[in-house]
């Protein structure tokens, strides 16, 4: 992924006129635009497909099954144009394996999931975080997934994963700052909300930059 503006759109709308019309205006701003089941349950891979050809798309579907079903989950949103995949490592090495493969084969990103962003993540990701974290390091994952929310705990996770990519979502309409997860230690700052719904994204977008300079 290239890493000029840090920042990641989370494309969380179901239209998929509006995903495109949005992805092409704001497209300059961000490194990868990150699409997950809201948008791919309601307009299908096509989207996938169509906003692949002109962004890096990383898929969210945070797959977390047995590892023939991790497989095929993989295969299908990869070969549709994806250069990122989210994962969950809750699953086990095997599981997990199963996605680092497959996104090897495709020479795409893999991120895996630590602890997440909202507070419900305290009850049972927190405690298991840093072994996710090091099973991530293990398969040799591009990355993980690390809440902006807590920074002291991107600091924590960042210990157990040496210089893999962090991305870290929770900006804006989490509470979240840009400025001091980057702080901590992220290297991308997933969005999407705060832009989505703001009155102008573009230009909120460019506040949003200049906040992180
Ligand atoms: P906003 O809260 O609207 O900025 O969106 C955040 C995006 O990041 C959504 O697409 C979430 O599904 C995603 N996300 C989290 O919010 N928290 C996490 O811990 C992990 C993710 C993710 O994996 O992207």
């Amino acid at each position: 992924m290239k890493k000029d503006s840090r920042l990641i759109l989370a494309l969380d709308v179901t239209s998929s006129d509006r995903a495109i019309s949005l992805a092409r205006s704001l497209n300059e701003y961000f490194d990868a635009i990150k699409i997950g089941y809201p948008l791919i349950l309601s307009s299908g891979l096509d989207v996938v497909r169509e906003i692949s050809s002109f962004s890096q798309v990383i898929a969210d579907l945070k797959v977390a099954d047995i590892p023939n079903t991790n497989r095929l989950i993989c295969e299908a949103v990869l070969s549709a144009g994806a250069g990122g995949l989210i994962a969950h490592a809750f699953t086990g090495r095997d599981s997990l394996e199963a996605c680092a493969d497959c996104v090897g084969e495709h020479g795409a990103d893999l991120y895996v999931v630590t602890e997440m962003s909202h507070p419900g993540s305290r009850q049972f990701m927190a405690p298991l975080a840093l072994d996710l974290a090091r099973l991530a390091a293990q398969v040799d994952a591009a990355g993980v997934v690390a809440p902006a929310t807590r920074p002291e705990r991107i600091s924590l996770i960042r210990s157990a994963i040496g210089s893999r990519t962090i991305i870290s979502p929770g900006v804006g309409a989490q509470g979240g700052s840009a400025r001091e997860a980057l702080d901590a230690g992220a290297d991308y700052i997933i969005v999407g909300r705060s832009v989505l719904q703001a009155e102008d994204p573009r230009a909120y977008v460019k506040g949003l930059l200049s906040q992180m300079r």
